[in-house]
């Protein structure tokens, strides 16, 4: 159990201990009902602290990781406005695994030991970005389809019971919205272009709509997490639900650029008043994750040179703040000898 701080509620911090963790588990899900947030120094089961470990680094890793299949175009842009705004996005992804290692350090738990995890390739990271961006038109796809997805996921949990992942989600959620124009609009341009820019706008949809439609997780009834997730209010809504409402707006938009679904099973359903769409291959989504999908060991690799190369740097930010630390003791010394 997680023992940091007793008070349940505000001012009730002497619930006696033979009462036992049943007590306090009682009270923390009464809040959790209640819709109060639950804050770091707030007592909690130690499952939700994992659920949220995992859940948080994995999301951080995944920002991180996010930005190796855009940096590799970075310098092939095709003009300075798309390599502003490109770089641009990439920063606000490196923004939101900080703001996201950050939420995940008031869970006890230090970055240093989440980087490791990831470098060592023990820890897990979205299976999107493990699929290579090949052509121009794939950075239109990730914006449009990729962080579409995102948002998608992302705008229930800003109403997440855990405070910090709440508020850093509702800062992310306003800058992915921009991210997800900016690839609209590039595929838009594609489409319009003239017949190679359609194929080549089409062949990254066909590329990139099955695994955007992975990013969701397993369907609800093999994720081994959700139940548990969605009574902590961690999750609020189930991955099957999200997955459905991407696809329902994300259909009209391909519509609207001429594009056709790589889907041969996609249908208006006027019963339901949803899409039905074709099944997964679950199989493809299970390779990816044990690691075999098609740039796993590239990222890793790419993703620890990077670290290595930046050394320098930490190293170097870590000696000034030295430096001013025994600076400022130095002052102080001087100011109590006067
Ligand atoms: N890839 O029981 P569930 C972005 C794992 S950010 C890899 O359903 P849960 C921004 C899952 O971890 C994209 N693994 O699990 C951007 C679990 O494994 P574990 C990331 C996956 O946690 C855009 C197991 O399967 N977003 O794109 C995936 O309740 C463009 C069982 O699954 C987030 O992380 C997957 N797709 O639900 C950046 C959002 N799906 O830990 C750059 C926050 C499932 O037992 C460029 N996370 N798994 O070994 C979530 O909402 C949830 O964690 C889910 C999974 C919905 C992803």
């Amino acid at each position: 159990m997680y023992t940091q701080g007793l008070d349940v509620q505000k001012g009730d911090v002497s619930i006696p201990l033979e009462q036992g963790d049943s007590e306090l588990e009682r009270r923390f899900q009464a809040k959790i009902d209640a819709d109060e947030k639950i804050e770091p120094k707030d007592w909690m089961p130690e499952g939700y602290r994992k659920t949220l470990v995992r859940q948080i680094s994995q999301h951080a890793h995944s920002e991180v990781v996010g930005m190796l299949p855009e940096g590799n175009w970075i310098t092939r842009a095709p003009s300075l406005r798309r390599k502003a705004a490109l770089l641009a996005k990439i920063q606000d992804e490196a923004g939101h695994g900080l703001y996201l290692y950050s939420a995940c350090e008031t869970l006890n738990v230090s970055r240093q030991e989440l980087v490791d995890q990831l470098l060592e390739g023990k820890a897990k990271y979205s299976s999107i970005f493990n699929y290579p961006s090949t052509t121009w038109a794939d950075i239109g796809a990730i914006g449009w389809l990729v962080d579409g997805a995102a948002i998608m996921n992302q705008v229930p949990l800003q109403r997440c019971s855990y405070g910090p992942y709440s508020r850093a989600m509702i800062r992310i959620c306003k800058e992915e919205s921009f991210h997800q124009r900016q690839g609209y609009e590039i595929m838009l341009t594609l489409a319009r272009g003239t017949a190679a820019q359609k194929r080549m706008a089409q062949d990254a949809l066909n590329r990139w709509w099955w695994p955007s439609l992975m990013m969701f997780g397993p369907n609800d009834k093999d994720s081994p997490h959700s139940a548990q997730s969605m009574r902590w209010k961690i999750k609020r809504v189930s991955n099957d639900e999200l997955r459905q409402k991407f696809v329902d707006v994300t259909v009209p938009q391909a519509d609207f650029l001429g594009l056709t679904m790589p889907d041969p099973a996609l249908r208006w359903n006027a019963g339901s008043g949803h899409y039905d769409f074709g099944e997964i291959d679950w199989e493809e989504f299970k390779q990816v994750l044990q690691g075999n999908g098609p740039c796993n060991r590239e990222r890793m690799r790419d993703r620890n040179r990077a670290h290595e190369r930046g050394r320098w740097v930490r190293e170097a930010a870590l000696a000034h703040a030295e430096k001013r630390r025994a600076r400022a003791a130095a002052q102080t010394t001087a100011v109590a000898a006067e």
